[in-house]
């Protein structure tokens, strides 16, 4: 039976080899990737927000931690799809400006991709204007903002201003996620959707499409 607890114990430890062992071992065992996501590795990665916080955890060490997910991330990435119809339609992702944080950001991304959607993954500390741009040169039908701090929130709201004011906003449908962010937030700022996690945004970005 697999131990999703050492997982999360390699994680908070930045153990990247034994991570990997046991994200691989897990694998062979037949566990579901999502299960092994879920259960292993964002439970271990909310050990370190919280150990972050309390000051058990320095930026060094999270960003080591940060790594290792990122690469057991990549293992499960061929076995994360919905194996759903695709939909086929421009997406755009980023990370807000003056927030670096992509891990999340990138599972939206990979689950979408493997719904069939041509996701175009802009990175972080992405300014309004660079979304705009990016709406433009992508012609992109669908808008995926993240943010993890509750700093950086607003910025969400400045880029949706910014693609009201470009004379954009009926050509996209805009989504918003990321821990702090809510769905009374997306209202507030005028998204069209609120996401909690990777699943039910790929489900929320086809149900636009379709
Ligand atoms: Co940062 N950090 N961090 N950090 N960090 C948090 C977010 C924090 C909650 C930690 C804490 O104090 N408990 C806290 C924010 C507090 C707040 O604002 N309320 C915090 C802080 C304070 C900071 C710094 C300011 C620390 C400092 O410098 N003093 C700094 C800011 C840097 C910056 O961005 N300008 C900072 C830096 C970093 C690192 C660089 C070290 C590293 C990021 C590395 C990286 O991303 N490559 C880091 C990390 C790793 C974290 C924690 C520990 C983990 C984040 C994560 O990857 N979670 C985090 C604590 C936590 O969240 N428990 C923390 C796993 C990931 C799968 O979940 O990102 O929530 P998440 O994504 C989910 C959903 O939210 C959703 O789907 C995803 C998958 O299910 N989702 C979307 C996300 N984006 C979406 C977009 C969508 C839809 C859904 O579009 C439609």
């Amino acid at each position: 039976m697999t131990d999703f607890n050492a997982m999360t114990e390699a994680l908070v430890s930045c153990d990247a080899e034994k991570l990997t062992e046991l994200v691989n071992a897990a694998i062979k065992a037949g566990e579901p990737a999502s299960k092994i996501l879920n259960k292993g590795l964002i439970a271990g990665m909310d050990i370190v927000g919280e150990k972050m916080e309390n000051g058990d955890m320095f930026i060094p060490e999270v960003l080591m931690a940060a790594q290792a997910m990122g690469a057991c991330v990549e293992i499960l990435k061929p076995l994360l799809g919905e194996g759903e119809g695709a939909a086929g339609a421009s997406v755009i992702i980023g990370t807000v400006k003056g927030d670096l944080h992509d891990i999340g950001k990138n599972l939206v991304a990979m689950m979408m991709e493997s719904a069939g959607l041509e996701v175009h993954n802009l990175g972080v500390d992405i300014s309004p204007e660079n979304f705009v741009e990016e709406i433009k040169n992508k012609n992109a039908q669908i808008v995926c903002l993240s943010a993890l701090l509750t700093t950086t929130m607003p910025a969400m709201k400045q880029t949706v201003d910014a693609i009201v004011e470009a004379g954009l906003r009926d050509q996209v449908k805009i989504m918003v996620g990321g821990a702090p962010v809510t769905q009374a937030f997306a209202d507030q700022i005028g998204a069209d959707g609120f996401a909690a996690d990777a699943g039910s945004a790929s489900k929320m970005a086809k149900s636009y499409v379709n």
